[in-house]
């Protein structure tokens, strides 16, 4: 299909869901594309589509679809389609307390150790006695591949694969000794199945054998109504059963054509078109409760998509889809047309391999497309949260167990769920941290003698609080703190008092711990967390274990102020916002240390630390994702942050280059911002599905990068709305629609020559609006649900 550029735009503004893209918006967008009047090709639009001209060789190389609960790696192969498939309640082990009942009694002796600065004897004292039982946690695991084996064709053509972000379907198509075959496959969140549709231009051409292949304890029967069944059970690991259930079942809808059944599976024979409704479940209530009938549940889901068309569940997931994905468009324009125009029409695997920064910023564009994608496709309500590989898992022993290391992943994963505007995909993390409120608090009293709650470095499906993985990298108490960071981002981006008046009790509680826990350090007398550990990083060589690393006292200053102010808001607790606010006030300040960098400890140890370029830049947490190292308010601090990141070094692993595409964003340097966003898309951390690589395949660097491509071009920390400030000099023209900014506001931004074209702001509630470009700075007041445009000089051009 052949349309103007402006038709697409005006197209996309009647799907929109929060955001609308104005007129005025519209024009400038239209304007700044190459030519108003070029007719460009929809069906290859570079920044939507991830395109192949060969079958997935490898995972790395499939195509990820899912719906928050299912999700499928669709490998494309033309002997035989491969679809690798995850339900999120697939995981190792079962319900199980992880805290260790001889802890509490060694806390003091630990703490005394650690003051002592005997530190390997403390870190030895915490693996005996403080660490979870087991010392580590359960696996997310794959539910099995579901396969099609088609003929052998003598002669293909023209084979593609690709994967349409407008539409979030996966296709293949080629054709085969004369015959054009055509494969689509999307995850419905209506419906609850993923779909997969065979069709041919020439009726009677579709075979092949269908069957489950796993590495779980199951086993394959075939059910009435053309429907195969693969039933099963959950590993064991580290010493606890596998306790979850699950039923995968796959059922064949034909025109034409004659099924037949096997022992393990059904082989369909010359059909013109068949659909395939894939429904997986599993015994999971919650936590705690596995009572649930999986296969009665799979087959709900299965019975109720069976009474609607191909075309109905088509559409009914494009409707649900894209009211997320098109709220935000992202143009990086180009500064070389004829380059752009050249790399952007290759496979892109062919332009990953030849990425090099401004050659290609239609890559950019992809990646960041492609992110949201991911969040969209990963973490839905009623889900789980988006593990270390989203929803995406082939193994039934994956990399750190492919669960949630809240140390920095987890909050990496849903970094861009506000600035994006992906609130909704905050719900399954909402709801993890609800539980962990729960679970977390049994662990407060058996491990410290404590109130509220408290998680360490790691968690599971099982909800494990516990410190694990020895304690170097496990004596960490701050997980469940900066995980309700999120929670009062949710606040801030959209000013909802009545969520917010949901989560004040978890933000309460997590604060409660720390008043219990803090004791005082001999010298100063400052209020620290004893043990912890800056984290995974070594301060002496095999030591890691401390009191009141940098980023502990950020984490705390954040909590304690954030719970204080939801008390005020919703009227509540002045007693404990006293509290709060004396124990803040006592807390460690931020300190600079003899290279001028910002201290990563209490004492001055970053040059003798033991990796000085580690991976972890923990203490710069107050420069982001907090904001308490801002240029204008803390300069010294703003200068010591840039050091320290700069000792730091660029070159790691993928989510540590996010973290600090983000840092520079704050930094407001944009050109070193993306001198760390095209290292993260080279080959070494991107692989050729664009899967991030930690390596392997971790899924916090793709969200951490789009939250740092939004933090270049929109950032709303101190207050104002601050548009453009990190705006790098290959980007000379783009625009972007849809993004969030604190204080309720959607954003739709032009730029033109590297300069601002056109702004429109959207208020959600009536006050005053603060916008900053470059020095200049301008207020007005803004009425809740009205659009405000404004200039390159932002004056106002219309309200
Ligand atoms: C932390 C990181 C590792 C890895 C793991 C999942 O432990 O230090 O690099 O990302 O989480």
């Amino acid at each position: 299909m052949k349309v103007t550029r402006r038709s697409v735009l005006k197209a996309l503004t009647t799907t929109m869901g929060a955001s609308a893209l104005t007129d005025s918006l519209l024009s400038v967008a239209a304007s700044s594309a190459p030519d108003r009047n070029t007719v460009i090709d929809s069906e290859s639009a570079p920044n939507a589509i991830l395109w192949y001209e060969q079958p997935a060789a490898q995972w790395l190389e499939a195509l990820p679809i899912g719906n928050g609960r299912l999700g499928a790696m669709v490998h494309g192969g033309m002997d035989q389609e491969k679809l690798q498939l995850n339900e999120g309640t697939v995981w190792a082990g079962g319900p199980h307390d992880y805290d260790s009942p001889k802890a509490l009694a060694a806390l003091p002796e630990i703490r005394r150790l650690v003051f002592a600065e005997k530190w390997s004897e403390a870190q030895n004292l915490v693996d005996a006695k403080f660490l979870g039982r087991p010392g580590g946690q359960m696996p997310y695991q794959t539910v099995g591949d579901l396969l099609l084996t088609f003929p052998t064709p003598a002669l293909i053509t023209g084979y593609r694969r690709e994967l349409n972000l407008e539409e979030a379907i996966a296709c293949v198509s080629y054709t085969a000794d004369g015959i054009h075959f055509h494969r689509e496959a999307f995850a419905s969140v209506p419906h609850q199945v993923i779909v997969l549709r065979l069709t041919a231009d020439k009726p009677g051409s579709l075979s092949f054998r269908l069957g489950f292949d796993s590495p779980q304890q199951s086993a394959v029967s075939v059910y009435p109504g053309n429907t195969l069944a693969l039933q099963g059970t959950g590993g064991s690991a580290g010493g606890i059963g596998g306790a979850i259930r699950f039923a995968a079942l796959a059922r064949i809808l034909t025109k034409g054509g004659h099924l037949h059944a096997d022992k393990d599976t059904l082989t369909i024979e010359r059909a013109d078109e068949v659909t395939v409704l894939i429904s997986i479940a599993t015994s999971y209530n919650d936590y705690q409760n596995l009572e649930g009938d999986a296969l009665a549940r799979a087959q709900a889901h299965l019975e109720s998509a069976s009474q609607h068309s191909y075309t109905n569940l088509r559409q009914t997931h494009l409707r649900d889809y894209q009211l997320l994905f098109k709220r935000v468009r992202l143009s990086l324009g180009s500064s070389d047309r004829a380059a752009t125009a050249i790399a952007a029409n290759k496979p892109t695997d062919k332009r990953v391999a030849a990425f090099q920064g401004g050659s290609d910023p239609q890559l950019v564009a992809l990646h960041f497309h492609y992110g949201r994608y991911l969040l969209i496709s990963s973490s839905r309500p009623g889900g789980q949260p988006a593990t270390l590989q989203g929803l995406w898992n082939d193994s039934v022993t994956p990399p750190w167990g492919s669960k949630y290391t809240v140390n920095i992943n987890t909050e990496m994963n849903y970094w861009p769920a506000p600035t994006t505007n992906l609130l909704e995909c905050y719900a399954p993390l909402f709801k993890m941290i609800s539980e962990l409120s729960v679970a977390g608090k049994r662990t407060a009293r058996t491990l410290y003698g404590a109130q509220g709650w408290v998680c360490h470095h790691n968690t599971d499906i099982w909800r494990g609080t516990a410190p694990v993985d020895g304690a170097f990298w496990g004596m960490w108490p701050m997980g469940g703190a900066w995980l309700c960071k999120n929670l009062w981002d949710h606040y801030e981006f959209t000013q909802d008092i009545a969520a917010l008046k949901t989560h004040y009790p978890i933000m309460k509680s997590a604060a409660l711990f720390f008043l219990d826990i803090l004791v005082e350090e001999p010298t100063h007398r400052w209020l620290v967390t004893c043990p912890s550990i800056s984290p995974e990083n070594g301060h002496h060589p095999n030591a890691s274990i401390c009191a009141g690393p940098t980023m502990d006292n950020q984490i705390l200053h954040d909590l304690f102020g954030s719970v204080a102010e939801a008390s005020r808001l919703l009227n509540t607790d002045s007693e404990f916002r006293e509290r709060l606010s004396t124990a803040r006030k006592l807390l460690p300040p931020m300190q600079i240390g003899r290279q001028g960098q910002l201290q990563e400890w209490l004492e001055d140890w970053d040059a003798g630390a033991e990796e000085v370029h580690h991976r972890h830049v923990s203490h710069l947490y107050g420069l982001f994702p907090s904001s308490q190292i801002t240029r204008r308010s803390t300069p010294a601090l703003f200068d010591a942050a840039r050091r320290s990141l700069e000792t730091r070094g660029d070159m790691a692993t993928g989510w540590s280059l996010a973290w600090k595409i983000n840092l520079w964003a704050r930094l407001e340097d944009g050109n070193r911002a993306c001198k760390l966003l095209t290292d993260l898309l080279t080959p070494e951390h991107t692989a050729p599905n664009l899967f991030d690589l930690h390596p392997p395949f971790q899924i916090d660097g793709n969200f951490g990068a789009v939250s740092g491509v939004a933090e270049m071009l929109l950032q709303s920390h101190v207050g104002e709305i601050h548009l453009l400030p990190a705006l790098p000099s290959v980007w000379t023209t783009g625009s972007v629609t849809g993004l969030r900014a604190r204080g309720g506001y959607i954003v739709d931004l032009a730029w033109k020559d590297s300069s601002l074209s056109h702004a429109t702001v959207q208020a959600s509630i009536s006050g005053l609006c603060t916008i900053r470009l470059g020095e200049r700075v301008v207020t007005f007041p803004v009425q809740k649900g009205k659009h405000y445009s404004l200039d390159a000089k932002l004056t106002r051009i219309s309200d």
